[in-house]
């Protein structure tokens, strides 16, 4: 087993509990300088001196998404412009985007927990690595980018588009690891496929940016050949390196000494326990240009108890989406990644579906067009309507909702280079 920085990796919970106490301290030293938080702390009658164990955290007001948004561009600055030497920006689904600072000090800390991440999954200066995902205003390309040459990987910032171009890039320079989303893998494996041509040099891939279900990650390792981990991230903390998988491939590891994990009921705000799912909150511990306390990402995920025989601390499980991605259908509760899970598990269908959402009638309607392998489709009528109907049922027995299901052709639906928008909700809003 190898670490990036193996003292840090395998700190013991005295000593970490130390650490994180002595950050969080100065975390919120470095907050004062940011008007809302000089007020929140005010309000709140807090003050770092306060804090003398990391459960103090309670006391601290959240920062919302929203807190962020309404700070556009610069508010949530805490030290003058000159020190700050790269802006990101998140993809910004409704109004404006939410402006993310780095100074010299965070962009050094954030490539260190990339390299961090590499090395725990057995990357290092043997490998070729091609990082297929946005380098502009998304945090993915840049951030991974200085991680992997941080580590001494050979990096390829191929970013994304022409596939045909990026499939024989991996063929003729003999990459062995890549990076970008789950669905894009997918995508690139069906291109590599029609175009016959192998990319037997594939051995790792790192797959994140949204979430995506086990059934998915059997697929990516059959249809590429390689061994393919989760990454977590978001641009707020930094961007990608946050949660990553190790090779025990048993929940991802959080790093404690850059970020206080908590894990609330996102309805009431109160803690939960070990094993209980629920929205994940984050106290970056190191970050300089943009500190934040008790950050609600809006993740569901929970606190895994169980002890990593990589040494490395505690893991949270897999993300099954976000507080805010769930649909209500009907009064029932949805995440899109039970519908992936189901979908996945069918045997016909191929790897890309999308759902709508409409209202008919006042009544809620989802219809989910599924593509399913090429053998099945142009095959008899009667055993595609046998097949939609097992989809259907099994669909319902899930999420305990009729859907509609259309089956459609394969490679007929859209393809996504970044992010997959799967979900489209066509309800008016309230
Ligand atoms: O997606 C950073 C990133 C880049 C992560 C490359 C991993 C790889 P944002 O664009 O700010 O940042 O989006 C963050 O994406 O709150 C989650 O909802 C979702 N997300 C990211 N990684 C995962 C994952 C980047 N592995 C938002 N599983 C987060 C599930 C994920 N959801």
């Amino acid at each position: 087993m190898r670490y990036w920085d193996k003292a840090i990796e395998t700190i013991q919970p005295e000593e970490l509990e130390k650490l994180q106490v002595k950050r969080l301290q100065e975390t919120i030293k470095r907050a004062c300088h940011v008007p809302f938080y000089q007020h929140r702390l005010q309000e709140a009658g807090i003050s770092a001196d306060d804090i003398t164990k990391t459960s103090d955290i309670k006391n601290l007001p959240f920062t919302k998404k929203q807190d962020l948004r309404e700070g556009y561009p610069f508010g949530f600055f805490a030290v003058p412009l000159k020190e700050i030497v790269r802006i990101h920006t998140t993809s910004g689904t409704t109004g404006k985007p939410t402006v993310v600072g780095y100074t010299k000090g965070d962009l050094d800390n954030w490539s260190d927990l990339i390299a961090r991440n590499l090395t725990m999954i057995g990357l290092s200066d043997d490998d070729i690595f091609q990082n297929m995902v946005n380098y502009g205003m998304f945090t993915g390309g840049l951030g991974f980018h200085y991680g992997a040459e941080k580590a001494g990987l050979t990096t390829i910032p191929s970013a994304t588009g022409n596939t045909k171009r990026q499939i024989e890039m991996i063929h003729d320079f003999c990459v062995t690891a890549i990076h970008c989303t789950p669905s894009y893998a997918l995508h690139l494996a069906e291109v590599a496929e029609e175009l016959q041509i192998p990319l037997d040099s594939l051995k790792t891939g790192i797959f994140g940016a949204e979430p995506w279900s086990d059934q998915m990650r059997t697929e990516l390792e059959e249809k590429l050949r390689v061994t393919a981990f989760d990454s977590y991230g978001m641009s707020e903390l930094y961007g990608p390196g946050v949660a990553f998988e190790c090779p025990e491939h048993n929940g991802l590891h959080i790093w404690h000494d850059s970020f206080l994990v908590e894990i609330i009921d996102p309805a009431t705000g109160e803690p939960l326990g070990p094993n209980e799912r629920g929205e994940l909150v984050i106290t970056p511990l190191t970050k300089e240009a943009m500190p934040l306390l008790r950050y609600r990402t809006g993740d569901i995920t929970m606190l895994l108890d169980d002890v990593c025989p990589c040494g490395r601390g505690r893991k949270i499980a897999r993300f099954t989406g976000r507080s805010d991605d769930m649909l209500v259908i009907r009064g029932i509760n949805v995440f899109p990644s039970q519908i992936e899970h189901v979908l996945l598990s069918i045997p016909e269908v191929a790897g890309s579906y999308m759902v709508y959402v409409d209202r008919v009638n006042h009544m809620d309607e989802m219809i989910i067009e599924v593509e399913i392998n090429r053998q099945f489709f142009s095959g008899e009528l009667a055993d595609l309507k046998t097949i939609r109907e097992r989809i259907q049922r099994a669909l319902r027995d899930v999420l305990e909702l009729r859907t509609n299901v259309r089956l459609v052709e394969p490679g007929s639906l859209p393809r996504f280079e970044g992010k997959a928008k799967r979900v489209i909700d066509r309800r008016e809003k309230m």
